[in-house]
């Protein structure tokens, strides 16, 4: 898109698509949010999705680590929340400062699916907010880096909507496809809609890349992810590009994280599974992941978010094997962590980690 000011910074973008790079490109799922003392200055006790919904709000948190953490971050990532799809889908969402997201209202039996709205989401119009937030960002960021748009994973996002907020026990959902079935898969079929949808006006509105979240895969075994998550995974990363394309937009690279599904690395790293990359979570030993990769996707990760709390001796001998297990990372490799941050977290700790990431990516 021509109006927005040219980027500077690419090796996010090429590292997705698989092109050589001269050290491995880093980020951090959630590096936006709640371990910086800047992000509770500016929400200043607001609601969380008041803050989303204010665009010169969302993107002031939004560009927070990437004006922190100087020249050390290759990409930001809008400030939002995957349950924005559930709310877009007629759903009432809160989240409470202590505990988390909160829905008055889950889904509890399939006679509750009534209250979805019906027919097609209009995703333009209940989502208007995101999309402005976006384009704010995108401009304000003048090129330094690309920005991430992202949703939720059909199926996680049915974690919330029939829970009702974060669990333990995975009851409801559990109970959901192992006794309605075909009803779950109806309420991920039209969760998948409106995500292709989202987003593809995410890229309209400028995000330069995307990823699914599909945070609870773990939850379910292979059998079940291959029912229920997998098959919808595929069809947002098979539908989007063509969408894409009706919107006169050129393809963006596409990253799945689907945390705890080690049995669907295959899966995920083939051909057909769609994706251009693959975020790993720290359960995976990196060398074990790139030799079933085989060189097909670009893996993203790994390191566990707890070694953050641990000396920077440690920091810098994880990075190390991290880094040298991807194979270098000159190729086929973004750094991450295995999960998001995590508010405890010491902002000079992960300062320290992202400079070791570029000295030794960079060696
Ligand atoms: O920089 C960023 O990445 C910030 C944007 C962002 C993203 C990508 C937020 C802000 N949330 C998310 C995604 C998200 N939300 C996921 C997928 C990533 C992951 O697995 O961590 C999930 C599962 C959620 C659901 C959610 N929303 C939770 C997790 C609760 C649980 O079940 O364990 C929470 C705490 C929220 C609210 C939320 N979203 C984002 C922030 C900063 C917060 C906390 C709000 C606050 O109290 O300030």
């Amino acid at each position: 898109m021509s109006e927005f000011p040219k980027l500077k910074n690419d090796l996010m973008l090429r590292a997705a698509r698989g092109e050589a790079v001269e050290r491995p490109p880093v980020w951090i799922m959630r590096q936006a949010g709640r371990y910086l003392p800047e992000y509770h200055e500016v929400k200043a006790g607001r609601d969380f999705f008041e803050t989303c919904r204010d665009a010169e709000v969302a993107s002031e948190i939004t560009i927070q680590p990437v004006r922190r953490y100087a020249g050390l971050l290759d990409a930001a990532i809008i400030f939002s929340d995957i349950l924005v799809i559930p709310q877009a889908m007629g759903m009432k969402v809160e989240i409470k400062e202590k505990t988390g997201p909160y829905f008055p209202d889950p889904l509890r039996e399939p006679s509750d699916i009534p209250r979805l709205l019906n027919d097609e989401v209009d995703v333009l119009k209940e989502l208007d907010w995101a999309f402005k937030a976006i384009t704010l960002t995108r401009k304000k960021l003048n090129g330094d880096v690309p920005l991430f748009g992202f949703c939720g994973g059909p199926f996680t996002l049915l974690v919330y909507m029939t829970e009702g907020g974060s669990t333990k026990l995975y009851r409801y959902i559990r109970t959901w496809i192992y006794k309605y079935p075909e009803e779950s898969k109806a309420v991920l079929q039209r969760i998948t809609d409106v995500a292709v949808e989202f987003l593809a006006q995410q890229v309209v509105a400028g995000a330069q890349i995307l990823q699914v979240f599909e945070s609870w895969a773990g939850e379910i075994g292979p059998t079940e992810f291959n029912e229920f998550s997998l098959p919808y995974l595929k069809q947002i990363a098979h539908k989007l590009p063509q969408r894409l394309r009706e919107l006169g937009q050129e393809p963006v690279p596409v990253t799945i994280f689907a945390k705890g599904a080690w049995y669907a690395l295959d899966a995920l790293c083939s051909e057909d599974s769609g994706y251009d990359a693959v975020s790993l979570d720290w359960l995976w030993d990196p060398a074990e992941a790139v030799k079933i990769n085989g060189g097909r996707k670009t893996l993203q990760g790994n390191l566990d978010p707890g070694v953050i709390y641990g000396s920077r001796e440690i920091i810098s001998r994880k990075v190390e094997a991290m880094i040298t297990g991807f194979g270098g990372g000159k190729k086929n490799y973004i750094v991450n962590l295995g999960h998001g941050t995590q508010p405890f977290f010491d902002v000079d700790a992960v300062k320290f980690f992202l400079e070791e990431v570029h000295r030794i990516g960079s060696k």
